[in-house]
């Protein structure tokens, strides 16, 4: 610990004190914390004039140049890492870094397009876009953004009133303590069950709110098809497997990425490069300042741990046949592996189900997303739930998909709260066919 914890208790005390005695807030005296004390600001990142540039690399020298850049700053968030000749990239620059970066763009004729001129717009527009944590859950819909503990209210609601089909599921608890919930959705104890994770990224919120809008289909779709892939099969999906990034993006950081594990100044394990398979071979990193941190060991997060353990000891028992990881952005319906070019040996079924899903897609909406091996389609990265989950875990389909926006999106991961509920309903399209497409090739006989 670097620095000395002051209990809530004292800080309340010290700052009606304070505010009693007349005390200038501003001089520096209160905590490092704003709980109990008004009139300072909150302790929330800002990224006011931060520019998202899309550069697309047409030789090395451009490639080494980014790749110089990603190691040398912190100011830099890059949305993947520069590669290859023809790859695109989006990056948030922050404010002080525009100018500089501007003069590399041009003096190494970097070919590029500014998506986004003031990025805290669009954070601010989308902090508009949640209802507060005091609303009681059944107000929960698809028009808005929801803190932590509405979901889990709203799970339990479902619970309540759907007695005989939904059984509410705790994985355990996460690093800072916080439950990983989710629901059991059953009609048959003897159906093969299909297994959603979503939220293992914080800032990408359109995984968590497409979960609770695929658990609520489920349970109140008037739709025929709907209901017989509620009847035949059980659902077990866990909304926000990193619970405690989830709510940092809410109090802290709209930015956050991993889980809140302290690395001495800094914190953060990537929970989508923990798991043990193939741990920190590629596409990932070994420094705990970085977006994608593997960790200190494979599977060394309680969050990873929690999720394994549940696998383990269900896959049998609950006859999972079926992963999703549901994650933004870039639109694309991706399958095993992430750490490596080679095949899985149902590839060509993995792939074809892919491609019927993409469809199915394009028609629902006319949106285009990509389908093919995580390797191929985004970037090779090791550590990866589902990878893990189809070659330890033995689920035969497994797929990670990025929903919305585009891959050159000008919101990044925040997406407006008016496409949570095309988006979530082309998710759950898609998971829909691949089920459909999966079950006529007898993979849940
Ligand atoms: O980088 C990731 O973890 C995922 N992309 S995201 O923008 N949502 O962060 C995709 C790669 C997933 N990798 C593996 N499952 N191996
Ligand atoms: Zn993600």
């Amino acid at each position: 610990m670097l620095a000395p914890q002051i209990g809530t208790q004292w800080l309340v005390i010290l700052c009606a004190a304070m505010a009693a005695s007349g005390t200038n807030l501003d001089s520096g005296m209160c905590p490092a914390t704003d709980a109990g004390c008004s009139g300072i600001p909150p302790d929330q990142a800002r990224y006011d004039n931060y520019r998202i540039y899309n550069v697309e690399f047409e030789n090395q020298e451009q490639i080494e140049l980014f790749q110089k850049l990603e190691e040398q700053s912190d100011s830099l968030t890059f949305i993947g890492h520069a590669r290859e000749v023809g790859q695109k990239l989006s990056i948030l620059v922050a404010a002080h870094r525009v100018a500089d970066i501007a003069d590399l763009l041009k003096t190494y004729k970097v070919k590029h397009r500014i998506l986004t001129y003031n990025f805290q717009e669009k954070i601010d527009r989308n902090l508009g876009e949640v209802l507060p944590e005091s609303i009681d859950a059944s107000q929960l819909d698809w028009q808005h953004f929801f803190h932590l503990k509405t979901i889990y209210e709203w799970l339990d609601k479902m619970a309540e009133k759907y007695p005989t089909r939904v059984t509410v599921l705790d994985m355990g608890s996460s690093t800072q303590g916080n439950a990983i919930k989710g629901v059991k959705l059953s009609s048959d104890n003897n159906n093969k069950a299909i297994f959603i994770e979503s939220g293992i990224h914080a800032r990408e919120w359109i995984a968590p709110a497409t979960a609770t809008y695929i658990i609520n289909q489920l349970l109140t779709s008037q739709d025929p098809k709907v209901q017989k892939l509620a009847n035949e099969y059980n659902w077990i999906i866990f909304p926000c497997v990193n619970p405690d990034g989830y709510k940092y993006t809410f109090e802290h950081d709209r930015m956050w990425r991993k889980n809140r594990q302290l690395f001495g100044t800094c914190r953060g394990v990537d929970l989508n490069r923990n798991y043990p398979d193939h741990w920190n071979s590629t596409g990932s990193s070994s420094d705990p300042t970085r977006y994608d941190f593997a960790g200190p060991s494979a599977g060394s997060e309680l969050e990873t741990q929690r999720l394994i353990e549940f696998i383990r000891a269900n896959v049998g028992k609950e006859q999972i046949k079926t992963y999703i990881a549901l994650h933004s952005y870039s639109q694309m319906l991706m399958f095993p592996y992430g750490y490596t070019k080679e095949r899985l040996s149902n590839y060509d079924d993995l792939q074809e189900f892919g491609k019927k899903a993409s469809a199915a897609i394009k028609a629902e909406s006319g949106r285009d997303y990509v389908s093919g091996s995580l390797y191929e389609t985004i970037y090779p990265s090791s550590g990866g739930s589902m990878d893990w989950a189809h070659s330890e875990g033995g689920i035969p389909i497994a797929y990670t998909f990025e929903l919305r926006g585009p891959p050159d999106s000008q919101d990044l991961f925040i997406l407006p709260a008016v496409e949570i509920q095309p988006t979530a309903s082309e998710a759950f399209t898609a998971i829909r066919t691949i089920v459909e497409a999966a079950a006529e090739k007898g993979y849940y006989k």
